[in-house]
């Protein structure tokens, strides 16, 4: 690892959420990681030296489970996946410095000393610890975090949806409730910590409403760091976890020291707004105990949705960036998240958004620019293009038009609002576009060569100021551009210092290039292709059939006075029988409506206990756009008991 800072006057370290190895990563798990890239490349073109980490999280139980459902050892799963995130993160051209794994000795080592420093001065104790787990985010609950729907089951964690476990065991305690006033004053006198800054808010009444001790050990899992001095427990995955971005840069290592001080603290932590409790209070208060200082700033972002859910491995609605990366090509697609998913809020993605605008921003407004630009002057014997002897007044008003994008630009990138940022820049894209089309140099090349040249060179100056602002977004796409225009691009240069100071006085030297952006034909919706998007966790048709989908008369309704949702249907199935099947549709159905309806039911669900009923199936709804489920009815000519397929 070449991890020591050179000569320059700034250093930078961004890190990424490290991800659990359950899965492939998706489109979700690219998106944090290309918000980390882009800061890094930010930094350097502005001179800074910089250090970006991402990784994977290996241990607990959610990995633990997942290797055992492939019939695997967890460390032979955890290796056997690794590769799945190294190679997207290749093919994305993600520059990271450094990829840890919690699974590495220098890590599991680092934590364990870790352990024994907090327990040596005080700041872990050992009791028992009881109370609700959810297994999806490896997360202890508090009673605000649960909710209880149905009586008799689990309640459901509002952290992600999904049912809580309970979980009753010794454990080792971290003393997070001494940090609570600590942690208050830090959020107030550092309200920038979070971007963006509401996140703050939900942070501190969090920590306001009291906290209670971390359990940070587990006795009941085993794929996880041994506990110092006591191995029958394993260290709980977030303790283990967020250490990874200190032990990455040398922490607990006394020959790496120069280099931690280095790049600790970090200057900017990538995250979603599913993980803020981690990082905005467990993290700092591990980091108070240590006698660190704090990372400088976390930069919180929403969700990518589909269909209006979030993408997740869970849900199995994932698009597989390798796969879309194929189809659309790299920079488009990195333009296309950091310009339209907003970090401020969740966003949709789909296809014909990306082509759309894949046309339009990157076609259109600025592959045909550049190509327009390079085609004319080629075609007139302008392959080099002097220094301009002096100016119109469109030239300066094009040069003062670069210069005050560029302010506006550095200031939404200093809070990381690339899409605002890059929001800027097409602004300018269209200043130059205009300015082009109002000079018509294709008309000067005929009256006036010189003026034509100016013009050429003042677009160039135009596009290459563009290009170096779009490098940390589409790096190959704008080192090809640079060949083009003959500018030497070397990376670690203040580039944005060099923009400032410029004056549209230098020369250029031209080559022809290929069209940089593919367009796509607007599509009309076809109902007999194949998904556009590329869904990894395809059912396979052996599985589907599986399942027993059949048509059912209601032949009984009655009401479950215990229950405020749910009703007891009697099902005619035909040849399945008569079946007992619970429909949670009381708030949307009177009994009467449900009556002699035939609609389709799912009859080979392991049965379930409700109430003291046992349902013996499903029945299968959509929910229109009110939120209400609406009845998919089989035609009446389709005797009960006929099977789906
Ligand atoms: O949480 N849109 O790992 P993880 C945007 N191991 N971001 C998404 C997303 C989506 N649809 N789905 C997931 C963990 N993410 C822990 C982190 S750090 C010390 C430990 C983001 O693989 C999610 O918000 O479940 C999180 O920031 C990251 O992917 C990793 O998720």
């Amino acid at each position: 690892m070449a991890n020591n800072k050179t000569t320059a006057l700034c250093s930078f370290y961004v890190t990424t959420p490290i991800y659990y190895v359950n899965a492939k990563p998706h489109l979700g798990s690219l998106y944090p990681t290309l918000l980390a890239d882009v800061a890094a490349r930010w930094n350097r073109l502005k001179g800074c030296d910089t250090f970006m980490l991402t990784g994977t999280d290996e241990h607990g139980q959610k990995v633990a489970e997942a290797a055992e459902k492939m019939g695997m050892q967890p460390q032979a799963f955890v290796d056997s996946l690794v590769p799945a995130f190294k190679e997207p993160w290749k093919q994305y051209n993600i520059a990271y410095n450094h990829f840890i794994r919690t699974t590495d000795q220098y890590h599991v080592k680092a934590v364990q000393d870790w352990i024994v420093q907090l327990q040596k001065q005080g700041d872990i104790y050992k009791a028992t610890y009881e109370g609700w787990y959810d297994l999806s985010q490896e997360a202890f609950l508090t009673e605000k975090d649960l909710e209880f729907r149905e009586p008799g089951e689990p309640p459901v964690s509002l952290m992600s949806g999904n049912k809580a476990r309970w979980v009753s065991e010794e454990c080792y305690f971290f003393k997070l409730s001494a940090y609570q006033d600590r942690l208050l004053k830090f959020y107030k006198e550092n309200p920038d910590f979070i971007t963006p800054p509401e996140r703050l808010n939900e942070v501190i009444s969090f920590v306001e409403n009291g906290l209670k001790d971390l359990s940070i050990s587990r006795k009941t899992i085993t794929w996880g760091i041994p506990f110092p001095g006591d191995p029958s427990h394993v260290t709980y995955v977030w303790a283990d976890a967020l250490n990874n971005y200190l032990t990455a840069i040398g922490f607990g290592d006394k020959n790496r020291t120069e280099e931690f001080n280095t790049w600790w603290p970090a200057d900017l932590q990538v995250l979603g707004k599913d993980i803020v409790r981690f990082h905005a209070v467990y993290w700092p208060a591990f980091l108070m105990a240590t006698g660190l200082p704090l990372p400088r700033k976390l930069l919180v972002h929403g969700w990518i949705r589909i269909n209006g859910e979030k993408m997740s491995k869970s849900l199995g609605n994932v698009v597989d960036p390798v796969e879309l990366g194929k189809q659309y090509g790299i920079d488009p697609i990195r333009y296309y998240l950091m310009r339209y998913v907003a970090i401020s809020q969740d966003s949709s993605f789909n296809t014909e958004d990306l082509e759309n605008r894949i046309n339009t921003d990157l076609a259109n407004d600025f592959g045909n620019l550049v190509n327009r630009m390079l085609t004319l002057a080629l075609k007139n014997n302008l392959a080099h293009v002097p220094a301009p002897w002096h100016r119109h007044d469109a030239d300066v008003q094009l040069q003062n038009a670069m210069h005050k994008m560029l302010e506006d630009f550095e200031r939404e990138m200093s809070r990381y609002y690339y899409h605002q940022a890059y929001a800027v820049l097409w602004r300018f894209v269209a200043s130059v576009n205009r300015y082009f089309h109002d000079q018509e140099p294709w008309k000067l090349v005929k009256t006036d060569t010189e003026r034509f040249a100016e013009v050429i060179s003042t677009t160039c100056h135009a596009i290459k100021a563009i290009g170096l602002l779009l490098w940390p977004v589409m790096p190959a796409t704008i080192e090809k551009l640079f060949k083009a225009l003959g500018v030497e691009f070397t990376e670690g240069t203040n580039y944005i210092t060099l923009l400032h100071e410029g004056k549209f006085n230098t020369d250029f030297t031209l080559s022809p290039l290929e069209p940089l952006f593919t367009k796509y034909e607007e599509k009309k919706p076809d109902m007999t292709t194949t998904p556009e998007i590329p869904v990894q966790n395809y059912l396979a048709i052996e599985d589907f059939i599986k399942t027993e989908l059949a048509v059912g008369t209601i032949t009984a309704v009655e009401d479950v006075a215990k229950s405020d949702k749910i009703y007891k249907l009697t099902v005619d199935c035909g040849t399945y029988g008569l079946r007992t099947i619970c429909a949670g549709v009381k708030k949307f159905y009177t009994p009467e409506e449900l009556m002699g309806i035939k609609t389709v039911f799912v009859l080979n669900l392991k049965p379930r206990e409700l109430f003291g009923i046992t349902s013996q199936g499903m029945m299968l709804m959509a929910t229109n756009s009110d939120g209400k489920p609406t009845i998919v009815r089989a035609d009446e000519s389709v005797p009960a008991g006929t099977k789906l397929k």
